[in-house]
């Protein structure tokens, strides 16, 4: 054998078993099945011209419209507001675009909008999970009693921690003993559960944006939830042997299970769902209104006026003295309409869509672009001036599109993620200004690798005491 033949041999040693005719043969198959790859593929990119539907510029494969998100150049967010504002301006009631190969329809008109946010029949969630268990936890006295225990052992605590670290690391660390003390587990046991979840619910991923195209690339996280059912069902017996009734929010899911008979699993899923989100949304609250304030110095100067006279009547926070905290609550509301927490919605219909002369076919997404809505200068003039004085009267929120988190109505989430918020914002501005860095390069953006909308860490906050 000479030396030509066994490099051939090595590099393509599968040749030695093709003739001519079959390697033909394949080529012919491959090329075909590219022609019809080819095909499908312009047939999915020709959706709305079928479906008489405007749309955003040609996508192209295999991203579609998304390929910025894709890289990391910006959010779904973004992406979804601009476009919704784009078709708006045109007077579209709805408009087009494609994640990867799946159409996506941006619904515009604000009666559609309606529509999908109120029927849950004829729509599966996509985008954000939705909380199934029905009961009040600000009816009962959990609540309160929280409050009570916050004052003992959590107020002012942010203050000493902001001297010596970032307002990154205090915050977050912060919000954990926080929501933990409300919810009454001892996260420090829990931790690592805890933190896989905020993981899992914040970093996007490509698996993740696979499944925005289709719910088999869901991440079901079966084993973790499982490990959390387990913690459930610990601290309930634990609590049944020791004839241990504390009044904190994981009495009230137990309650809640003894009451409704459903399964501990849903139960505790539902609790560290609520935990989860409670920490996650209020991490991008706080950060989000730090950055008004400081770039707003009257604003700031405003609410710290509240706040001290507020604090010079010497009263224990509750949460009827809260609410004379107005401008705290307009500068909350504002920046949950600037920044709202859940930035868009993603349904997929399981009916054909039908309204007026729209027509949505089965199994299409339709996405409502909350950040779009909360931007649109329909109703709010000078909509990217952050103004808290919008919200002096609270009667007008019913009549626009105000849903920070994707539901018109307010429910536990969105009154625990407010009244973190404002314990927050009430103990550091009782004692702080706070200024961006002289001189820093760093601009506010928002951070294209997670999920849920966040700024990234860079921006440079300076706290001064007052
Ligand atoms: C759901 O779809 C059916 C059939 O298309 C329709 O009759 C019904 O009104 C729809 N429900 C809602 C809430 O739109
Ligand atoms: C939270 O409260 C609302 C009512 O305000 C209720 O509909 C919802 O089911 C509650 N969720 C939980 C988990 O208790
Ligand atoms: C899509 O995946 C990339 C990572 O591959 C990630 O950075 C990006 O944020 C994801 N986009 C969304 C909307 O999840
Ligand atoms: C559940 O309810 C029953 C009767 O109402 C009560 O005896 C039991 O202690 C309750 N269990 C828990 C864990 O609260
Ligand atoms: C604006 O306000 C009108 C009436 O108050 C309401 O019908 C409409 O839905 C609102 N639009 C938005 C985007 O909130
Ligand atoms: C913050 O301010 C309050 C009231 O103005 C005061 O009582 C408290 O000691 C201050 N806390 C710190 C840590 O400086
Ligand atoms: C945001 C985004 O990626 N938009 C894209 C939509 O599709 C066209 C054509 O591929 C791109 O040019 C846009 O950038």
């Amino acid at each position: 054998m000479d030396l030509e033949s066994v490099c051939y041999e090595e590099k393509l040693p599968f040749l030695k078993y093709l003739n001519e005719k079959t390697l033909l043969y394949c080529i012919t198959c491959l090329a075909f099945a590219g022609v019809f790859s080819l095909i499908w593929i312009v047939k999915k990119y020709t959706f709305f011209e079928k479906a008489k539907l405007a749309r955003v510029k040609t996508p192209r494969f295999p991203y579609g419209n998304i390929s910025d998100v894709i890289n990391k150049e910006t959010t779904l967010y973004e992406v979804l507001g601009k476009y919704y504002s784009r078709f708006k301006k045109k007077g579209y009631d709805v408009g087009g675009m494609f994640f990867f190969i799946k159409p996506v329809v941006i619904i515009v008109k604000n009666e559609y909008v309606r529509h999908i946010l109120d029927s849950t029949e004829n729509f599966s969630e996509v985008y954000p999970e939705q909380y199934k268990l029905k009961s009040d936890m600000f009816d009962s006295s959990c609540v309160k009693v929280f409050l009570e225990n916050y004052h003992v052992s959590l107020k002012g605590t942010i203050l000493e921690s902001l001297k010596k670290d970032d307002i990154h690391s205090v915050l977050r660390n912060y919000l954990l003993e926080l929501v933990s003390l409300s919810f009454g587990v001892n996260s420090f046991e829990i931790i690592e559960e805890l933190n896989l979840l905020l993981k899992l619910k914040t970093e996007a991923n490509f698996r993740y944006n696979l499944s925005l195209c289709h719910p088999i690339f869901k991440n079901k996280n079966s084993a973790l939830y499982s490990d959390f059912e387990g913690v459930f069902l610990d601290i309930m017996n634990d609590r049944k042997k020791n004839d241990i009734v504390k009044d904190d929010f994981f009495q009230f899911f137990i309650n809640l299970f003894n009451e409704s008979q459903c399964d501990t699993k849903e139960v505790s899923r539902e609790l560290f769902n609520l935990f989860a989100d409670s920490v996650i949304y209020s991490y991008s609250v706080i950060l989000c209104s730090l950055y008004e304030m400081s770039r707003n110095t009257d604003i700031q100067d405003e609410l710290i006026g509240e706040i001290r006279r507020y604090n010079k009547q010497g009263v224990v926070l509750n949460l009827d003295n809260l609410k004379e905290l107005e401008y705290l609550n307009s500068v909350v509301f504002e920046t949950l309409r600037k920044y709202p927490p859940v930035p868009y919605i993603l349904k997929a219909c399981q009916k054909d869509f039908k309204k007026n002369n729209l027509v949505v076919p089965k199994d299409t997404l339709v996405a409502v672009s909350i950040l779009g809505l909360h931007r649109s200068s329909e109703n709010y003039t000078d909509p990217e001036n952050f103004d808290p004085d919008r919200f002096a009267d609270q009667s007008d929120l019913n009549k626009v599109l105000y849903i920070p988190f994707g539901t018109r109505r307010q429910d536990n989430l969105t009154k625990l993620v407010i009244l973190y918020t404002k314990l927050t914002l009430v103990d550091i501005f009782s004692n702080l200004t706070v200024r961006k860095k002289k001189d820093s390069e760093q601009i506010f953006k928002f951070d294209p690798k997670l999920i849920p909308l966040r700024p990234m860490e860079t921006y440079p906050f300076v706290f001064d005491r007052l």
